[in-house]
């Protein structure tokens, strides 16, 4: 398989900076500059982009936490990383974030290893570790950190292979998501899933409802809480860091949700919904909320507690059961939390910008801290064929304003499946929101590569300004469609207009 991953092209390489409490090496990736400056940058690719590295499908990915999970074998007991930090421990895969966060920044505001046990044991952050996922590099969601961002991706019943998907999730890997979920719902679930989990060097989120409900042939009134946690065991196995469970989606909320201009546009709301409907009884994901945290203890697998009442239109943002549904999210983190189990808050959705603030404020006041994850939010509902950049405006808002990880959402949105473009273009355009939000929190060090770009702009340095950006080989491309290697100006401009050699020549 020919390397994607080859950093060289674009003036960078892949660097590792050692631990000091662990014996760790934490990759980074660092850009050199023509005027000799490095920049050092986080790298969600692992040993892909390492020089020595042979890419095999086959074989999988490095286990890079096996020896930490080894010596925790030894010593006959596994904890979560909520409990290790509960109990002032510090862990390797807590030094190791936070030496990824700091990029290699001295300053004196720099993440410490103790800032991130703290914020994991308040419960504000979370590090998706399921021990069965060694491949998977420590990486950590929380409002004091840097913005994640997870990809979605997975086939359907209309398409896409296992090559495919994993293709894809490699692809999304490269561009930069922090996490990547599969939502498959077509054929070959487990095996697409497995195929992933070896090969991306990030946690890995499902929405095991979805594999349950094949498992009943798509009846739902067939669905069963058996059927249920014996997926959740297969997927626990498997190694799925994190899991979008639906469990705040209540009977009363039913009647308000389906007054609605778009009703529940959650697959998981709607299929738990559709359940309760039939059943006349209250969602099984809640009445056995606590056996799904004894389980997800075992292999610290963190909770993404599902949205299934977000607002599927502008129109019904900020209604009745999109808040009732969040208040009962904020108590199921606390039982989560009572058994040591990491917890997220899933979000919406479709929201316009004014009242997007009301959403980060309720979120805060229900959840006791927990990080916010969303999925953008839309902040309008006509963006079709653009839907990347509706959500990535409200995605750049809710992160400012405190939201942990962004979940992508991409130009196919409403409209089909995602090819490996549209992961691309989706992942780009939220590290883009992600990072706009980085810079206007006041992260270390997070406008230190823009200030690096904007000199390379004002010095007409354009490898820097390509090999700087989000997608090198986007911006490569455009500039040279219609100017030739050498010279010191782009064709926006020509030789007499650019504004800046302007500048440069007053005296
Ligand atoms: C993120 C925030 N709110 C929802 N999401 C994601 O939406 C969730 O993590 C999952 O990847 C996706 C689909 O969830 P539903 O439609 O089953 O709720
Ligand atoms: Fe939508």
């Amino acid at each position: 398989m020919k390397n994607i991953f080859d950093l060289s092209k674009n003036g960078a390489k892949k660097i590792y900076i050692d631990g000091t409490l662990h014996p760790i090496k934490v990759g980074m990736r660092e850009i050199s500059l023509q005027n000799g400056k490095k920049v050092c940058v986080y790298d969600t690719t692992g040993a892909y982009t390492d020089d020595n590295y042979q890419i095999d499908i086959r074989k999988g990915m490095p286990k890079v936490r096996e020896p930490w999970i080894k010596e925790r074998e030894k010593e006959g007991e596994f904890h979560t990383q909520l409990w290790y930090a509960r109990h002032g421990i510090i862990t390797p895969e807590m030094e190791y974030v936070a030496i990824r966060e700091n990029q290699n920044n001295e300053r004196e505001d720099r993440i410490t290893p103790e800032m991130v046990r703290e914020e994991i044991a308040e419960g504000r952050a979370v590090l998706p570790s399921n021990y069965r996922h060694p491949e998977a590099e420590p990486m950590i969601i929380g409002s004091k950190f840097l913005v994640k961002i997870n990809a979605n991706i997975g086939n359907s019943a209309l398409g896409s292979s296992i090559e495919e998907e994993v293709e894809k999730a490699m692809w999304a890997v490269k561009w930069g998501a922090d996490t990547v979920m599969d939502l498959s719902t077509g054929k070959e679930i487990h095996q697409t899933r497995e195929a992933i989990l070896r090969n991306v060097p990030v946690p890995i989120g499902t929405v095991p409802m979805y594999q349950a409900l094949e498992k009943v042939g798509g009846e739902i009134a067939d669905l069963t809480w058996e059927v249920y946690y014996d997926t959740l065991v297969e997927q626990c196995e498997q190694g799925v860091d994190y899991f979008t469970i639906h469990a705040g989606i209540l009977q009363r909320h039913l009647p308000a949700a389906l007054k609605r201009v778009t009703g529940i546009v959650s697959r998981g709301g709607s299929i738990l919904a559709k359940w309760m409907s039939i059943n006349k009884q209250e969602n099984f994901l809640y009445t056995h909320f606590e056996d799904i945290c004894k389980l997800l203890k075992k292999y610290d697998i963190a909770f993404s507690l599902g949205d299934g009442l977000r607002p599927g239109s502008i129109a019904d943002a900020n209604d009745a059961a999109q808040f009732g549904e969040l208040e009962v999210l904020g108590e199921l983190a606390k039982i989560a939390w009572k058994h040591d189990v990491q917890v997220i808050i899933e979000g919406p959705g479709h929201v316009p910008m004014q009242k997007i603030r009301e959403n980060m404020d309720k979120q805060i006041k229900y959840c006791h801290g927990a990080p916010f994850y969303t999925l953008g939010p839309l902040v309008s509902d006509i963006g079709a064929g653009y839907d990347h950049i509706t959500s990535a405006i409200g995605a750049a808002m809710i992160g400012w304003m405190g939201t942990a990880m962004l979940c992508y959402v991409t130009t196919k949105e409403h409209l089909a499946l995602p090819n490996k473009d549209d992961v691309r273009e989706g992942v780009v355009t939220y590290k883009l929101a992600a990072h706009a939000a980085d810079i206007a929190k006041g992260h270390p060090g997070a406008a230190e590569r823009d200030l690096q770009m904007s000199h390379a702009r004002y010095e007409m340095r354009w490898n820097d300004q390509f090999n700087l950006s989000l997608d090198p080989e986007r911006a490569r491309r455009m500039h040279f469609e219609m100017i030739r290697e050498g010279s010191d100006h782009c064709s926006m401009c020509g030789p007499h207009f650019c504004a800046m050699k302007i500048t440069k020549s007053i005296l």
